[in-house]
């Protein structure tokens, strides 16, 4: 019964309880070979590596379960939940764990810490240990590209949708300008899907397209060249709607775009670090009240390396604050100088627009539907100008602006 308190406690201390048991995971006691335990919400297994464990998900009568970045050694059986084998190598791993059933779709994750005869390491995920020093160094000096240029330019560009045809457009941007409007071949997809975020996330240069299905949460990546669709992924994972595609970055600065959720509940902040379509390592990040919007991601002082950080956007007050992350951890943050919009005015981007390494802001006037970029140099907006074409009808939206 001793793993069942911990993970008891574990709850507890993480707030999650509650949550979890609306959505149909309940903690079980049963106790397998040498190590057992856990299961869902936030867990840890401790192990030696090479010992035979077994973790059971449990979730209600029928689920199926699936669980993405288990080390090598492990196997989930996914019609009973039972994760067993041995851990080869040690180190820290982050595996995201989900049941899915009639009832609906519950998602933890789960820490599997393997102890070895070297010292383990810290890095989440099996990937980043093997790598020479050399390596690290040159993966986390900040990324030149924006993760949202579709022409591979230095400078970020605006993916369009219109919410009544359907019709996908990118303005290739210089700045304020709009060079051109260029249809995708992607065909017209359909109004339960919604464009969830915008970035690079195979590092190509090339910014991709990331789709959610509003009704079901699955997920499809198209990876494109210019406006074109290369190829697309269906994600294997499925994400409850009670949580939210928030935008997406380079949070640990791989030259990669991440995902950055959001639960509309609590608050909590959830990074999915992405090779492509695949999440290699995930690390839950803090809550934070719901009074705070997240706005886009971007890095607006080179703060972290050049890796993304997150602009919040109170709903009361419009105060506009710039975090500063390292992975799904905040390092600072400053409030931005410039904040006197009013309700009217909100974020559809933010991107280096401007091509200096910065994060800028694109503004929209829910009234009018003008469109107004804030040059940023760190958090002083230099320049605030009219985009050209200064406006564009009500029924295109952004992902970060969906009509509502
Ligand atoms: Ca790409
Ligand atoms: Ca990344």
């Amino acid at each position: 019964m001793h793993g069942i308190h911990a993970a008891t406690r574990l709850l507890r201390r993480l707030g999650l309880a509650a949550a979890l048991i609306w959505a149909g995971l309940a903690l079980d006691a049963a106790r397998a070979s040498e190590t057992v335990m856990i299961l869902p919400g936030d867990a840890e297994v401790p192990v030696k590596a090479g010992q035979r464990l077994t973790v059971t998900l449990r979730g209600p009568e029928g689920a199926s379960y699936w669980a993405e970045g288990l080390p090598d050694g492990l196997a989930l059986d996914a019609a009973s939940g039972r994760i067993e084998g041995a851990v080869g190598r040690a180190g820290t791993y982050g595996i995201l764990v989900a049941a899915s059933s009639d009832a609906g779709l519950a998602y933890g994750t789960l820490k599997i810490i393997a102890a070895g005869e070297a010292p383990s390491s810290p890095a989440s995920g099996a990937a980043a240990s093997a790598l020479p020093a050399a390596a690290m160094a040159a993966m986390s000096s900040p990324s030149a590209a924006p993760m949202q240029s579709f022409f591979r330019d230095g400078k970020s560009d605006i993916l369009w949708r219109n919410a009544i045809n359907h019709e996908l457009v990118i303005w290739r941007m210089d700045g304020t300008l709009a060079l051109g409007a260029n249809f995708t071949n992607g065909g017209i997809v359909g109004a339960d899907w919604r464009v969830a975020a915008v970035g690079d996330f195979d590092g190509d240069g090339y910014a991709d397209i990331l789709w959610r299905s509003i009704e079901t949460g699955q997920m499809v990546m198209w990876f494109m060249v210019g406006p074109n669709v290369k190829s697309f992924t269906v994600l294997p994972q499925m994400v409850g709607l009670t949580w939210e595609v928030a935008g997406a970055g380079d949070f640990n600065g791989d030259g990669r775009a991440d995902i950055l959720w959001r639960s509309i509940e609590t608050g909590q902040l959830l990074v999915w670090f992405m090779n492509g379509a695949h999440c290699v390592s995930f690390s839950s990040g803090p809550i934070v009240d719901l009074t705070w919007r997240i706005a886009g991601v971007g890095n607006f002082t080179g703060a972290g390396n050049g890796k993304a950080g997150i602009l919040w956007r109170c709903r009361n007050t419009r105060a506009l604050l710039a975090w500063h992350m390292d992975g799904a951890a905040p390092l600072g943050f400053d409030f931005l100088s410039s904040q006197n919009y009013d309700a009217m005015w909100e974020v559809m981007a933010v991107g280096d627009y401007t091509g200096n390494g910065k994060a800028d802001i694109w503004w929209r006037h829910r009234g009018t539907h003008q469109m107004v970029l804030w040059q940023m140099d760190g958090i002083h907006c230099i320049n605030a100008s009219f985009g050209s074409p200064a406006y564009l009808s009500r029924e295109w939206e952004t992902a970060a602006l969906p009509i509502r």
